[in-house]
């Protein structure tokens, strides 16, 4: 009897381990665009075009690779709109009993073929540097399970950037060297744009169609959506962007919303590219002198380091983690991370670059939208949500551990060993974004103080009793303690004051 093969739409690799374990000659690849995935948050337009797109580009490849694929489109009569259901309706077309699959990236999937009413075998997905087990034996019996030390094991595991057993240029982290702000003066390249084809044009029409009201702006759609355009991206970006990465990682500028990032993670989190082949060509770069260590370091560790690492917890964690609430905070998020008004620039500019490009680099996600929900107390749940939806790279595996555990401390601290939390000051020294701002960030309390600078300390009151023991958190409540009275009193008004604006659904 003749298997299924199930591709899902961020499993686009060849490698899939579902195929390699397949028959060519005798298994059926089953790929479908349905509703229940492209609708169970309301994904940004291009975060589905993009999906889309590739799904359609990859079906395409396979048979020209011998294999039989049934492709299911989202419009096609007879789409039941569901993974399991379309599993159900080939299996009966096929007379197969059985299907292969590749372990999806999230527990809801994972859930929904373990109860199918059909056999499903989930192979491990081996495109990634640890596997499940390597990871569980590095954090078992541990206390605290920091990135950085899974990142040396994963250093020395693969080689990359060492020197015997030494790290290269003397040091495993060079973050030290990596906080300039950037100056908005310079010509940057900024990441490779591909034209839509007449597959990306047939998609963008069916997205417009479909999902006219989901948040997000569709056009202009520049996404590379095969494996050579994704490498031809890769090739541009260490080309052009890698050499500056490291210094200017934490920058954040009005008037350039790619900086020297690679804008790589929705290929890579489709399958389009390999994690450990790109940190190999990042590494090349140092070698042959054209990058320098505290760029290529930097970047291998986001690849190396926190993107195995934050699979690791996903898995290890369990189907409840995108749920925690450690903190219990309850406040609805604002409506101004759908686009609605907001005074404060910052905000402003992350969402509205959110919105046009389903893109925003690292330090905007973390230290302006994540960060003003932390000080604001906004239900992670919401927030974890929102993130899913508004990014073309987010897939529950890596947006929940970032999103819950590293920016919003809902997991207790499994991640972050103290909250990603700061006043204004540290955004007005990595980018130019309080210039333009209606709020002062030099102003600490009155109606024009800029709302991070109160909800700062605001946040640290509240939730004295959790964090005061906290080593790394001690200078921040003697800072406190030593502000006077009258002055704390102020500064505790004026974020009561946001807070109350925010409950009664007014602009901040
Ligand atoms: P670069 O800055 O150029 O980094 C290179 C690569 O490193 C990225 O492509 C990515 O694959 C990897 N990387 C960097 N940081 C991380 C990280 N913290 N975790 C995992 N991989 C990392 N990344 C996602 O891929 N999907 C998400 O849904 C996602 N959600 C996030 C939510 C929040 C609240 C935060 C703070 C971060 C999130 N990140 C997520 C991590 C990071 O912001 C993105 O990976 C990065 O911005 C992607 O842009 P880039 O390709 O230009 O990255
Ligand atoms: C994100 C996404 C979207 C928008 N649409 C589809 C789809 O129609 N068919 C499909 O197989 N996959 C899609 N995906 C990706 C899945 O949601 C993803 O595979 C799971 O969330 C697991 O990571
Ligand atoms: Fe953001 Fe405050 Fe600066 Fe305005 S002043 S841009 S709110 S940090």
């Amino acid at each position: 009897m003749s298997r299924l093969v199930l591709v899902l739409g961020d499993q686009v690799s060849p490698g899939l381990s579902a195929l390699q374990e397949a028959d060519k000659a005798r298994d059926l690849v089953v790929m479908a665009e349905v509703m229940g995935e492209a609708a169970y948050v309301r994904h940004h337009p291009k975060k589905i075009a993009f999906c889309l797109a590739a799904m359609r580009k990859f079906a395409a490849r396979l048979e020209r690779d011998g294999w039989r694929v049934a492709y299911t489109r989202l419009d096609d009569a007879e789409n039941s709109q569901s993974i399991v259901g379309e599993l159900l309706r080939r299996a009966e077309a096929e007379g197969a009993d059985s299907v292969l699959a590749t372990e999806p990236g999230e527990w809801r999937l994972i859930e929904a073929l373990s109860h199918a009413p059909i056999k499903v075998r989930q192979l491990p997905d081996t495109r990634f540097i640890a596997s499940h087990a390597e990871f569980d034996a590095w954090a078992e019996g541990r206390k605290s399970l920091r990135m950085e030390y899974f990142y040396r094991e994963m250093r020395r595991k693969t080689g990359l950037l060492m020197e015997g057993d030494d790290p290269a240029g003397g040091k495993w982290n060079f973050d030290h060297d990596n906080r300039k702000p950037a100056s908005d003066d310079l010509f940057r390249e900024g990441p490779l744009k591909f034209d839509p084809d007449e597959t990306v044009n047939a998609v963008l029409d069916l997205v417009e169609r479909r999902f006219p009201d989901n948040f997000g702006r569709l056009r202009p759609f520049w996404f590379a959506t095969d494996a050579d355009q994704a490498n031809t991206a890769l090739d541009h970006f260490l080309e052009h962007a890698l050499p500056c990465f490291g210094d200017y990682q934490d920058a954040m500028l009005e008037g350039d919303r790619f900086l020297y990032h690679a804008v790589i993670s929705p290929y890579l989190n489709a399958g389009l590219l390999d994690p450990l082949d790109i940190c190999r060509r990042a590494e090349a770069e140092y070698r042959a002198g054209r990058a320098p260590i505290n760029a290529v370091e930097g970047f291998i560790r986001q690849i190396l380091g926190w993107r195995e690492y934050v699979r690791g917890i996903y898995y290890r964690e369990g189907p409840d983690y995108p749920r925690r609430n450690a903190l219990n905070h309850q406040r609805k998020l604002p409506d101004f991370y759908w686009g609605g008004e907001t005074r404060m620039n910052c905000v402003a500019h992350a969402v509205a670059q959110t919105r046009d490009e389903a893109y925003a680099h690292h330090i905007q996600r973390l230290m302006v939208t994540g960060n003003f929900a932390l000080l604001a107390g906004v239900n992670p749940t919401e927030l974890h949500e929102w993130y899913l939806a508004v990014y073309a790279d987010a897939y529950e595996w890596v947006e929940a551990p970032n999103t819950v555990g590293m920016s919003q401390f809902a997991d207790g601290g499994i991640i972050a060993s103290k909250p990603y939390i700061s006043s204004g000051n540290y955004i007005s020294k990595m980018s130019d974004y309080c210039r333009g701002c209606a709020y002062k960030v030099t102003q600490k309390t009155g109606a024009g103080a800029c709302p991070f600078n109160l909800l700062y300390w605001g946040f640290l009151d509240r939730h004295r009793d959790r964090f005061q023991g906290n080593p790394r958190m001690a200078q921040m409540y003697r800072t406190w303690d030593r502000m006077a009275a009258d002055r704390r009193a102020a500064v505790l008004d004026g974020a009561q004051a946001i807070l109350d604006r925010l409950s009664a659904g007014e602009t901040v």
